[in-house]
This record gives C-alpha cells, sequence and structure tokens, in this order.
C-alpha cells in the first residue's frame, strides 16, 4: 500500500524571532537565550544524540513507561481519536503508541521544519492506515492549530518533559492552553521529570561524551551562521546544574574570560564568568504535577510510573469524560 501525502501547515514563526530574541536576551541582566532556539537541525540531531546516552535517563524511562501504559491509553482515549503531538522530533515516541491506539489522524507540531517534514514523511510511509499532517509552529507562543481535527477526541501528547522548560507559571498558562483545545472532548498525556537524587540529574546533563556540552554550545555556532554574530565558541564553556530550592536544572554558557561579542551590530560586554543562561528544565514531584494541573482545570486520571521512580507519565481529562471514562 502506497503513502498518503503528509499535509504540511507552515505556521513557521518569522525569521526576525531568533534575531529579535538573542538582540532582547544579550541585553538583559543576566543574560538568557530561550532553549527552544537550541533546535536547529544540527542541534535536534544532538538532542537525539543525548537521549541514546547512558547517563540520560528521561526517553528510555519514558519510552519503558508507555510501552506498558500504551493498552490503558487506549482504554481511556477510545479508538479513531485525533492524536496531536507537541514537539514532535524524531517522532520515536509516538510509534509506541500507534499500533495500540489506532488513531485516525496524527499531527505533528514541531518548531524545526526539516527534521518534523522528514519525521512525519517517514511516519506516513510506516503508518499507510494513518492520516498524517505537520505544523511547523512555535507553540510556546499562543498555540493557532491548524482545523484538522474535527469533531472526535484529541489526544495531545507532549512528552520528554518539555514542560520542564517553561517557568512555572508559563506551565501553567500552556497547561490552560492545551485545556482549550481539548474540545470537544479530550485528554493530555504528558511526561514530566521527577524531582530525585541530585547526583542522578547532575550526570544526565553532564555526560561523559560532552553530547550535552556540544549541544549547548551550538546555540553560539547558530548565532554565528544565522545572525552572523562575531564570537569565539571556545571563549565560553557549558555548565549544568541543580538549582534544589528552584526544583530545576539549570544550563548555562559561561563566558572563560572578559570579551565583547557583536551580534547584528550591537555589541554585548562579558565579564569573566558571567553566562548566558540558555535553560531551565524544572523537576515535580506527581503531587506539585497534580497541583498544576488542577490549576488549569485538568483533571488527574492517571499517572505512570517507573520502578525507580525517574519519571512519570500523567494523563489528565478535561471535565467532560470520554465514553470510555464513563465504563
Ligand atoms: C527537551 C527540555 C526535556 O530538559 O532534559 C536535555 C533538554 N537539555 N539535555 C531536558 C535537554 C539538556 C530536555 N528537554
Amino acid at each position: 500500500m502506497s503513502a498518503r501525502a503528509i499535509r504540511f501547515h507552515d505556521e513557521r514563526p518569522a525569521a526576525a524571532t531568533l534575531r529579535d530574541e538573542v538582540l532582547r536576551g544579550l541585553a538583559a541582566q543576566p543574560k538568557r537565550i530561550a532553549p527552544k532556539f537550541f533546535y536547529d537541525e544540527r542541534g535536534s540531531r544532538l538532542f537525539d544524540a543525548i537521549c541514546e546516552l547512558p547517563e540520560y535517563y528521561p526517553t528510555r524511562t519514558e519510552m519503558a513507561i508507555l510501552r506498558g501504559c500504551a493498552p490503558e491509553i487506549r482504554q481511556l482515549a477510545g479508538p479513531d481519536c485525533t492524536l496531536i503531538e507537541l514537539g514532535s522530533g524524531a517522532s520515536r515516541k509516538i510509534r509506541l503508541l500507534l499500533d495500540t491506539l489506532r488513531p485516525r489522524r496524527y499531527l505533528g507540531i514541531d518548531i524545526s521544519r526539516e527534521f518534523l517534514l522528514e519525521s512525519a514523511e517517514q511516519l506516513a510511509r510506516d503508518y499507510p492506515w494513518l492520516e498524517v499532517h505537520a505544523a511547523c509552529a512555535d507553540f510556546s507562543m499562543a498555540l493557532d492549530l491548524p482545523d484538522v481535527s474535527g469533531p472526535g477526541y484529541r489526544l495531545v501528547f507532549f512528552p520528554g518533559s518539555t514542560i520542564g522548560n517553561f517557568e512555572p507559571g508559563e506551565a501553567l498558562a500552556f497547561l490552560q492552553r492545551i485545556r482549550a483545545l481539548l474540545r470537544p472532548q479530550g485528554a493530555l498525556l504528558i511526561g514530566v521529570d521527577l524531582k530525585k537524587d541530585a547526583q542522578i540529574l547532575h550526570r544526565a546533563y553532564n555526560d561523559s561524551q560532552g553530547v550535552t556540552a556540544a549541544f549547548n554550545l551550538n546555540l553560539l555556532e547558530r548565532l554565528r551562521t544565522e545572525l552572523h554574530a562575531e564570537l569565539d565558541p571556545r571563549g565560553f564553556r557549558h555548565q549544568a546544574f541543580y538549582n534544589a530550592r528552584a526544583g530545576r536544572i539549570e544550563m548555562h554558557l559561561v563566558s572563560q574570560r572578559a570579551q565583547e561579542v557583536r551580534v547584528c551590530g550591537q555589541r554585548f560586554r562579558f565579564r569573566a564568568g558571567e553566562s548566558i543562561h540558555s535553560e531551565n528544565s524544572y523537576k515535580y514531584s506527581v503531587a506539585e504535577f497534580h497541583a498544576l494541573a488542577r490549576r488549569a482545570a485538568l483533571q488527574p486520571v492517571r499517572v505512570w510510573i517507573d520502578p525507580q521512580r525517574l519519571f512519570s507519565v500523567h494523563y489528565l481529562g478535561v471535565a467532560a469524560a470520554s465514553p470510555a471514562q464513563l465504563l
């Protein structure tokens, strides 16, 4: 059987976004650049490599959880749903759900256009019975979904603990926007990294092969190639640590010396040891995440956790229950 063509919806953020956000972030005190800018094509591939690292437990732990709970998710969501994946990237996790869930439609949304198209096309080849849509969009902003999903049950899948990139207030606003998408009925299936021993966290973001460092430093390469920034990437080093008070991993690009960087005709001065804060990755206990979900009018239905209590997968429903939930 030949695969149907995928349907592509380009909501690509304006090219000006990277430039504007970088100029604003470098002018801020402390300096910062949002982690969504990690994911150009090279960054997406480096992130894929991170997911394979022995120290980086989230991906393989979440995949094991999903493998185990897929039949239960099918029970909850019912057949023929529209499955909407946010930050679809390599789309490997979705494959764990497709065979068991048998949704009618799939919509993948990602900020990285080439990567998104490649993986959507591969999905369409491998699942010829599936209607595949792809939308290039920045889902951290307003979420204007292409209207593809019709009246059925919508299951939004947001794996990988990407929610951890948001500040708690932003995470709440984001969950509220998702809640608004789940019409007339639906649920959010979301992967959330758990609070745990700081040593395990530290190792996951300071891997021995230096892949996470390369991923972090790739941000500077983007500034050089896309914004023609004048900067020496060797003048910066990767730093990642667990900030226990804030409950988050922080990643920084630390200037090795006093130096000046030029981006789009503007100069930015760095003191030795001054950093660009490039990522926060918040960790949540089950109770903390349930409280956040409830504030967004999402109802905790089920939570699955691995035996080592490293990672959680939450199924959050809206007030109107699906037929399957009423059984
Ligand atoms: C994709 C945001 C979930 O925070 O663990 C991995 C990104 N950064 N290693 C994470 C990341 C460094 C990842 N998220």
